[in-house]
């Protein structure tokens, strides 16, 4: 995008010196017309360094189960840090019903900036971290509830870093929502029935009653384990089905910006993740950044819904790659 503008510059202003038959220089004020001048964009460089230390403050609370202080604290938390980033911040409170019967006290939390903007862009991941860790091969753990650095707080962390940057640019006029889905990660247990839509609980219940009547955004792009060491973005079956203009929009933005490695163009299989219900309840077109590895039989990692899912998984490059990428999204609508 930079270079692109200083091209039209450079283009613009080899015009204005021929126009001038080599006479005198233009100066500063000859350059800038009003009418061809695009506004300079330079887009804020993400901080891994912050990202990873919002990843590891989440740990730090411990699992983040619906009915527990460790949840209610770190939900405390969040707020506060989308408060301070200057965000419009919302508290949606509702009572999911778990697979088993179990009533889970639940809270999206949305963090909402430039509201006087109709034209927005929806970020979403999921803050809570799963009951149980129904993939360790050690199943004397099997009930002891998951850290989750990876699988919630990865995404959360990026989300906040992003907050924290936008909230300092009063030039970005765009409007956003980050929304973090709570119970998202309470599904029935693998190998026992309870269905896709025993997931996700946070996500359906916003996208049938959204935060604000008649929300609309463009788009969304929904981060799912985006922390880990060495990922496989794909672009994966249900983004594809829905939003494959927001796929490959953001896949290109990851090859030109060098994060190639990481984002690899091959489509897989479809999931039921958050943007399904994006897509499907509430209709807004959205992606998800999400890890693959296709080595593990649940395609999603070694660590998924393991003990293995705490901060040594995490790798900074991954915060680094995946929020610059979704901050250059963000700069290139503004
Ligand atoms: C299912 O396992 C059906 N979907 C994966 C959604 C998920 C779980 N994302 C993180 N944890
Ligand atoms: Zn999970």
């Amino acid at each position: 995008m930079k270079w692109q503008k200083y091209s039209l510059l450079m283009v613009m202003s080899l015009f204005l010196i021929m126009a001038c038959g080599g006479e005198e220089q233009p100066d500063d004020k000859d350059i800038i017309n009003p009418q061809v001048t695009v506004k300079p964009v330079s887009i804020p460089s993400f901080d891994a360094e912050n990202a990873y230390n919002m990843v590891a403050k989440q740990v730090a609370f411990g699992p983040r189960l619906p009915n527990t202080k460790e949840h209610q604290a770190t939900s405390k938390w969040l707020v506060e840090q989308f408060n301070l980033y200057g965000a419009k911040v919302i508290q949606q409170d509702f009572i999911a019903k778990r697979y088993d019967g179990v009533n889970l006290k639940s809270k999206n939390i949305i963090a909402s900036f430039n509201t006087d903007n109709s034209d927005r862009i929806l970020l979403c991941a999921h803050w809570d971290t799963r009951h149980v860790a129904d993939h360790d091969p050690d199943k004397s753990r099997y009930n002891e509830p998951i850290l989750g650095a990876d699988d919630g707080g990865s995404g959360v962390g990026v989300l906040l870093e992003i907050a924290r940057i936008l909230g300092q640019d009063s030039s970005f006029k765009h409007g956003v929502d980050i929304v973090l889905f709570d119970s998202e990660d309470h599904g029935a247990p693998s190998g026992t029935q309870g269905g896709s839509e025993s997931w996700c609980l946070g996500s359906q219940h916003w996208s049938k009653a959204p935060h604000v009547a008649n929300y609309k955004a463009k788009f969304g792009i929904l981060l799912d384990m985006v922390g880990s060491k060495s990922p496989r973005f794909t672009k994966e079956g249900t983004s594809m089905q829905y939003a494959p203009t927001v796929m490959n929009k953001v896949w290109d933005i990851a090859s030109s910006l060098g994060y190639g490695a990481f984002f690899d163009p091959t489509t897989t299989s479809a999931i039921t993740d958050d943007h399904y219900f994006v897509n499907t309840l509430i209709g807004i077109p959205t992606i998800d950044i999400i890890n693959k590895d296709l080595s593990t039989q649940s395609n999603f990692g070694q660590h998924w819904h393991t003990h293995k899912d705490n901060m040594d998984v995490i790798g900074k490059g991954t915060l680094k790659a995946v929020g610059q990428v979704v901050l250059t999204v963000l700069y290139k609508e503004d």
